[in-house]
């Protein structure tokens, strides 16, 4: 069900065939030149291995955030404090829901259904980012997600609309535009927020105090640290590495803190003129490494409410599957009439 793995006409051989030896040379090198020459790479495209599972494995778990992403906001779409704001918060949560929809789309192309997919999230064995595991304790959470975590996703995401793969490319496109309304909705919320009352502007400075290290540390490891990055950079599906968005995010954040009135939780933060950026303070790598492998505030609960959702929904499935078979059965049926 749902798999958009290749439909090769026959005839034509498949991406995924065992070819001989010289094939593959000669396919490697027309891999390797159109990579160097800022092509793209496209589903039916000869490709190494290794570039089809790195591409399978960060366009999956980017989906996966997406999906296990709508929970903390989600969290407050009933407690929303006014009709205005539900109806936005509801707006983003569905387009969430969609990215990830897009996603795993992309990565089907890469002959991996999406139950495969799934199953990996469900049992524990696919990473989602580190970001979904933190709870979402007062309104002005919500605020603070659409502005800095939704700002860190756009600044990791707009280069990875010209990454080598095109389904992902095309993707990301399409989920920037729809990133960019939500960091622009965060930063109004918040804005309103701290034109409010004493307890409004420090609701917004505690979420902020919360948020703020775990934003920096969704990035990833630092490039040192960062077994993905030099080949995903060769191949073009990364543009940028780790720290250099983690730096552009921060200086692209200060002066929208200045702005809205929110000092940022960190002493060491400051402007650099040599290096023109901020210097900042280090990152607790030990807590992000703890959150990454399963012991952050939430894991357990949102995987179990994943889990749960999925199982709530089978019965939607399978009306869609039953559907589709009559459908079909219809069409077969007047096309034998026409006949
Ligand atoms: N959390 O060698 P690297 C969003 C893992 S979407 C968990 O540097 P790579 C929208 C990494 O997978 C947010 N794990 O890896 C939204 C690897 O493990 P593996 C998601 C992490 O792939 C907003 C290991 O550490 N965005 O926010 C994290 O070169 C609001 C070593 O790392 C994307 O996925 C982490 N933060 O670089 C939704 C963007 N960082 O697989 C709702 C696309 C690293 O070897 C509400 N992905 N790891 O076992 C990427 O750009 C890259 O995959 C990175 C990691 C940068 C995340």
């Amino acid at each position: 069900m749902y798999t958009q793995a290749m439909d090769v006409p026959p005839g034509t051989s498949s991406p995924h065939e065992t070819p001989s030896a010289t094939s593959v040379d000669l396919r490697q090198h027309a891999f390797d030149e159109r990579i160097d020459a800022d092509g793209r790479i496209e589903p039916r495209d000869w490709m190494p291995e290794a570039y089809r599972r790195t591409l399978l494995r960060q366009i999956s778990q980017h989906a996966h955030s997406e999906i296990i992403g709508m929970q903390p906001e989600g969290n407050w779409i009933s407690r929303a404090p006014s009709l205005k704001r539900k109806a936005i918060l509801l707006a983003k949560v569905q387009d969430e829901g969609g990215h990830g929809l897009y996603l795993y789309s992309a990565a089907e192309t890469l002959g991996t259904s999406r139950e495969q997919m799934l199953d990996a999230l469900h049992t524990g064995r696919a990473k989602y980012s580190s970001i979904f595991n933190y709870p979402t304790l007062s309104w002005a959470d919500v605020g603070v997600i659409g502005w800095l975590v939704d700002g860190a996703a756009i600044m990791n995401q707009v280069p990875i609309c010209r990454c080598s793969y095109g389904p992902y490319a095309r993707a990301m496109i399409r989920i920037c535009k729809e990133e960019s309304f939500h960091q622009r909705q965060g930063f109004e919320s918040l804005m309103t927020l701290m034109r409010g009352t004493d307890a409004q502007r420090a609701m917004v400075q505690e979420a902020v105090d919360r948020w703020w290290w775990p934003v920096l540390a969704m990035f990833g490891p630092p490039d040192a640290d960062s077994p993905n990055s030099a080949q995903g950079m060769r191949w073009g599906i990364k543009r940028l590495s780790n720290d250099a968005l983690r730096q552009k995010f921060v200086d692209a954040t200060v002066p929208q803190a200045a702005v809205l009135g929110i000092t940022l939780p960190d002493p060491e933060l400051r402007w650099n003129e040599a290096r023109q950026a901020h210097d900042f303070g280090p990152i607790d790598w030990d807590d992000f490494w703890s959150v990454v492998n399963g012991n952050g505030p939430c894991n357990r609960e949102r995987l179990a409410t994943r889990v749960q959702a999925h199982e709530d929904g089978a019965w939607v499935r399978e009306a869609a599957l039953a559907h589709a078979a009559r459908r079909r059965q219809h069409e077969q049926e007047s096309m034998k009439e026409a006949a």
